[in-house]
């Protein structure tokens, strides 16, 4: 590393001094999240005890941050009084040398002697202090004692974004937890919180000037109950809200800059504003009154664009700028239908006066009016992928989240880019497909995927690739009504991230991040934090090849076994799983780690229903979606079931607009009754079951002339199962043809897009 060089001779000098034999550590004995660019491991301990003091220049606020910080965790922790002295001895030194790299980079410097902490700036030191308060965190210690192991650390960020976000509109939040989050995003190294602050179903910042935000807006009658998708709706009959004070605010802005955090606040325009629009109908095109959204989903209710819009929207932002010294605000731009624009008479007057081609444009056109607003103040917007449609704002930051695409786009028109994909960064979707999960909104997005995720995307030359700040996980709440329950979904994945956004892509090691993740969750734990411990939870692969099924378990921990059994073996002897298994009947298997003979961690079981076409060779002719496809098209005869009431596991495939049309290759000739198809059926999520079926068993794979026709009538939502039995009971090919249900009509979630279709097993009986 070609920062500090200067330092590298302190270290060893220090080193030098040391007389007796130290034992020399390893590099993964220092089990640091995110992990730095470089660790050069030292030998023996520097002891910290009440006689150790802390040295740094008191004038500098930037550098009593990072002072205070060390200070009060040593104080609430380990019971240790850092006294205040520039005198040499047991001593913590920490300082600022702005020559010394990019901003936030950092050496840390532990010998038997002492500790030095540079940082390039005061948030480098600070980033530097929290290494040492990792490393401070995993030694056991004695009362007033801890003995942190000596080492050489330079290191510095690969991406300058990494950021966390949290929904405070659809649950609200109070302002201790706000700051636990905030503590936690800055001991993962984290620097941006983005702080979503109004939405359909609340507004929750103070704003003196509209009081009825406060009285109106903050406050919705009632709740839906389970998720959006059970039908009939049904809502739990309670007046549900609550708002910050601009007290509470500054407070809190105060609370993230101590810890190098940036708050960036989210207003959103001109969608997800009925809330708003509750308190101040006049804001909005029909002149009819609303209330706060009691459920979840994209409404019609948004701004108009007429000048008392601009107004208002400028005296909010004209608060919250006071309150947030950010250079970012962000306002929003997502899931804005045009319905009520395109029904205004204002709007359309207002596009042909602009010379405005449609609505879009004229999103557009609100967009910039409000950039021009935030920039004359010396302020910069960050908005939603949709800020590209209708042409994106001079100078607007996306944030990319319906995939890489805006982001990619946003990139190559030379502006910044955020990249928070819902395939990598919505931490508001299943982290396991263990049934007990709790309620989630959907999707499936475990640990490892988190982990693997590189927020530079390969279509980008590096020119464009600058423009990629980084990375951000988001928390949607619609299903999170307890900080209990944020933690949960938000940690360990947000740490994850954090090494994503920190080290980069060369330092990546799921196995290292997995073995010192062990220590984190315990302190985490400690802490009284909730996380997700997924590591020794049971995983199944099941492999479908060469006609024969096999089944693996497995799970993420370093230590332990997996002992399995089956619904026919006695309970007392699981043998410990060491090879993959093959199955040929239907059954259900059950896996399970054991560590020094007791079990932890959830247990797996899966259920094999056997059938004709059970590991058949098949070929597929639409591809599923990338992120809706990862079992594979073999998936579909496993033998395996996907979930009743999730489209999210790896049983599902999902086709996006597309036709499934398939061959299954039964080997040889078969006699064959029926097949049992299974659709998803959500119109809530986009995905309508199919309306007919086509079928032909034959002896060719060649296609076939004439197809058998089934005519699905009733549909029921989630998991839905279709029979249909077999006019050609002989054949080695099944021929399939599903065509999708095509364009999701006006008025329903996502119309006018194509309908996803999807399919599990395709049992052949
Ligand atoms: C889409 S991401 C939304 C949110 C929802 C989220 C649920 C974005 C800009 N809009 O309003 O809460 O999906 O995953």
């Amino acid at each position: 590393m070609k920062y500090f060089p200067p330092l590298i001779c302190l270290f060893l000098l220090l080193s030098s001094c040391v007389s007796e034999n130290p034992v020399p550590h390893k590099i993964s004995d220092y089990q640091l999240i995110p992990i730095p660019q470089n660790i050069k491991a030292g030998a023996g301990y520097f002891q910290l005890n009440p006689t150790t003091s802390l040295t740094f220049d008191q004038q500098n606020e930037e550098i009593a941050y990072s002072a205070n910080y060390l200070k009060d965790y040593l104080q609430n922790n380990n019971q240790i009084q850092l006294a205040q002295s520039s005198k040499s001895g047991n001593q913590i030194s920490l300082a600022i040398d702005p020559a010394s790299g990019p901003e936030e980079a950092y050496t840390l410097t532990i010998t038997q002697k002492g500790i030095l902490i540079k940082g390039a700036s005061g948030q480098g030191l600070f980033r530097g202090t929290i290494s040492l308060i990792q490393l401070i965190t995993q030694q056991s210690g004695q009362e007033n004692l801890v003995e942190v192991p000596c080492v050489h650390i330079e290191d510095a960020p690969a991406f300058s974004y990494r950021g966390m976000h949290l929904d405070v509109g659809r649950h609200f939040f109070p302002v201790s937890f706000i700051k636990k989050y905030i503590d936690l995003l800055a001991f993962y190294k984290m620097n941006r919180f983005h702080w979503h602050l109004t939405e359909d179903q609340g507004w929750r910042i103070e704003i003196k000037q509209y009081p009825k935000l406060q009285e109106i807006a903050a406050y919705r009658n009632e709740t839906l109950i389970g998720h959006y998708s059970d039908q009939p709706h049904q809502f739990d009959g309670q007046k549900y809200g609550g708002y910050y004070t601009q007290e509470e605010v500054k407070e809190v802005v105060q609370y993230a800059k101590e810890r190098f955090i940036t708050i960036i606040p989210e207003i959103e325009l001109p969608g997800h504003s009925r809330a708003a629009l509750a308190a101040y109908p006049e804001l909005g095109c029909t002149g009819a009154t609303y209330d706060v959204a009691t459920k979840w989903g994209v409404f019609l209710e948004v701004y108009c664009p007429k000048e008392e819009t601009f107004e208002f929207l400028q005296n909010v932002l004209s608060e919250v700028m006071a309150l947030f010294p950010s250079k970012y605000i962000h306002i929003g731009g997502d899931e804005c239908p045009k319905e009520q624009w395109k029904n205004s008479a204002f709007c359309q007057d207002l596009i042909k006066k602009e010379g405005l081609k449609d609505e879009h444009e004229l999103q557009s056109y609100f967009i910039k009016r409000i950039e021009n607003f935030l920039n004359s103040k010396g302020r910069q917007i960050i908005g939603w992928d949709e800020i590209l449609e209708g042409g994106l704002a001079p100078n607007a930051t996306v944030m990319s989240w319906r995939g890489e695409s805006g982001g990619i786009e946003a990139a190559k028109q030379g502006h910044d880019v955020i990249m928070t994909p819902t395939s990598h960064c919505y931490f508001d979707y299943y982290q396991s497909d263990h049934p007990d999960e709790p309620l989630a909104i959907g999707g499936f997005l475990p640990l490892e995927k988190v982990y693997g995720y590189h927020p530079i995307p390969d279509e980008l030359n590096a020119e464009e690739a600058k423009h990629i700040l980084g990375a951000q996980g988001n928390v949607w709440t619609e299903y999170m009504k307890t900080s209990q329950q944020v933690e949960y979904m938000a940690f360990p994945r947000a740490l994850a991230l954090a090494e994503v956004t920190w080290s980069g892509k060369d330092k990546k090691d799921f196995q290292g991040f997995c073995s010192r993740l062990a220590i984190h969750l315990r302190w985490l734990q400690n802490k009284g934090v909730n996380p997700a411990n997924p590591l020794y939870d049971v995983k199944t692969t099941v492999k479908n090849s060469s006609g024969s099924i096999h089944l693996q378990f497995s799970n993420q921990a370093q230590d332990g076994i997996i002992r399995y059994k089956n619904s026919e073996m006695a309970s007392s002897d699981d043998p410990a799983f060491t090879e993959d298994l093959t199955i040929d009947k239907s059954g259900t298997w059950t896996g399970q780690t054991f560590v020094n003979g007791e079990a932890v961690g959830k247990p797996q079981s899966i259920q094999f229903d056997w059938h004709q076409g059970a590991g058949a060779k098949l070929e597929i002719k639409n591809q599923p979606a990338n992120k809706y496809g990862a079992g594979g098209k073999e998936a579909l005869v496993n033998g395996v079931l996907g979930s009743n009431d999730r489209y999210g596991d790896k049983e599902w495939l999902g086709f996006e607009g597309k036709d499934f049309e398939a061959i299954i290759d039964l080997g040889k000739k078969t006699e064959v009754n029926s097949v049992v198809f299974r659709f998803y059926h959500g119109p809530g999520q986009w995905i309508y079951a199919p309306n007919k079926i086509k079928i032909t068993l034959s002896d060719s794979d060649d296609p076939p002339n004439v197809w058998q026709e089934k005519i699905i009538n009733k549909k029921t939502r989630k998991a839905m199962e279709v029979k249909v039995e077999v006019d050609s009971q002989e054949g080695q090919y099944l021929h399939i043809l599903v065509p999708n249900f095509g364009i999701i009509p006006e008025g329903a979630q996502g119309a006018g897009h194509g309908a996803w279709l999807f399919v599990d097993e395709v049992r052949v009986l």
